[in-house]
């Protein structure tokens, strides 16, 4: 087992979820029957580069098909999130006509169109075709690729120029060659330039228990060690670091350019994770039985309320909630279906379990007595969104870091 990054031996497998389908493989309603590939899904670290990454290759056309379900505009808080980066990105750096802004796994536009609004020219690069082409219909002008040193390669031999910004918001866990990624950033980014990475905190997924985050799309789970010896290996250095709680269960937005220099807020988390061997096995070896403690907990606490005659559905058919559904083993029997905003995925079906996937609106027309918030990293938002339905007497359950009833 090479490691992914640094191709050093002796990776160490410290958590097996067991064989699990695409996380974003909702499967439509002919289909049931149907096979439904499942793969391996082992979790291992790199005593070498401190890489967390998962084991199995799945073929980067059936993560991200034609199809692919996840529009990054259903989220009130992460478009919230996005406005502050980019207004604040303008107004630090002065961004204007003269500049030019780069976002890789751009989707819908999300965040870019908050640079097109203050006249910045931008491009948006993504693989996702539907995605790319609500990009383009707001005006957001965007191409559906996947991202490398050969495109930046591409792009400056056609006649785009260096960029200002690059932003790389939840793609650096996606990417099997991450090398080839961050050689084509050092690439494209001009000189005096910057780079913005955001990524779920590793700290977080193993502190919160957040196991769930853990699937086939996501390679790769990030430190400010691991992060530093990558840049460092491409001649990019990591310069500063900020931490958002409430974002994806706890994210890190890294802030990476040509230049060196760290800030003493990025050498605090550095040092923090040597103090508590983030950068060392031991930290990861015991993560397996509090995963399972979890698992057994939930299942007790679901088939519980079902015994006592309750009905429960699920909130959110988020990627992380295929994860939780599959590996729990929770069924159609313990919850019956799963409501989300996102029209693409109303209609079809969870992976593996198979729960329908119906608009928000049955919450409080059907009426389950509990609903389990598979989109936990955005619960205050859902549970805010969906007061009606608690007023009616519908009760929440949370699954991480402890599986628990909630009340708003
Ligand atoms: O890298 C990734 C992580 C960071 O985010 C991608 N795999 C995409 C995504 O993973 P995910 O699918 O677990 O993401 P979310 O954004 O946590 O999924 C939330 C789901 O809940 C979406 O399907 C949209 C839905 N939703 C909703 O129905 N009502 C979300 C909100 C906030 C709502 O109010
Ligand atoms: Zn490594």
């Amino acid at each position: 087992m090479n490691c992914r990054v640094c191709g050093a031996d002796g990776v160490r497998p410290f958590l097996d979820l067991g064989k699990t389908p695409l996380s974003d493989g909702l499967v439509r309603p002919e289909k049931l029957d149907g096979p439904e590939p499942r793969f391996a899904l082992d979790v291992a670290f790199c005593p070498s580069c401190k890489m967390v990454q998962i084991l199995e290759d799945v073929a980067q056309e059936l993560l991200f098909p034609e199809d692919y379900p996840y529009f990054s505009s259903f989220s009130d808080h992460l478009l919230a999130h996005s406005r502050r980066h980019a207004t604040n990105l303008v107004e630090t750096r002065g961004l204007g006509a003269a500049n030019f802004v780069v976002e890789l796994a751009s989707n819908d536009g999300y965040l870019l169109h908050n640079f097109v609004d203050a006249g910045v020219p931008v491009l948006g690069i993504d693989p996702a075709p539907a995605q790319v082409q609500a990009a383009n219909d707001k005006g957001v002008r965007s191409i559906c690729r996947f991202f490398g040193i050969e495109l930046a390669e591409e792009l400056l031999a056609a006649g785009e120029p260096q960029a200002d910004v690059i932003i790389a918001n939840n793609v650096c866990a996606h990417v099997p060659d991450l090398n080839g990624f961050v050689a084509g950033m050092k690439r494209l980014l001009a000189p005096g330039g910057l780079i913005t990475i955001e990524n779920p905190y590793v700290r977080d997924l193993i502190d919160h228990c957040e196991f769930d985050t853990i699937y086939h799309e996501h390679l790769f789970y990030h430190s400010c060690t691991g992060i530093a010896g990558l840049m460092e290996r491409h001649g990019l250095h990591l310069n500063h670091v900020e931490y958002f709680a409430d974002l994806h269960g706890g994210t890190l937005r890294y802030h990476v350019s040509h230049d060196s220099g760290r800030s003493a807020e990025l050498e605090r988390y550095l040092a923090e994770e040597q103090k508590i061997g983030l950068d060392t096995f031991r930290y990861y070896e015991g993560f397996a039985h509090r995963v399972e403690h979890l698992k057994t907990e939930l299942l007790a606490l679901l088939r519980g309320l079902r015994e006592g005659g309750h009905t429960i559905a699920a909130y959110g058919a988020a990627a992380k909630g295929s994860t939780m559904l599959n590996y729990v083993g929770i069924d159609r029997d313990l919850v019956s279906f799963v409501v989300d905003r996102n029209v693409h995925k109303q209609g079809l079906h969870m992976p593996g379990t198979h729960q329908p996937i119906l608009p928000v609106e049955a919450l409080v027309e059907q009426r389950p007595d509990y609903t389990l918030i598979l989109a936990w990293n955005f619960k205050d938002e859902i549970m805010r969104q969906q007061a009606a339905y608690t007023e009616a007497g519908g009760r929440w359950i949370v699954p991480v870091p402890k599986p628990e009833v909630v009340n708003p």
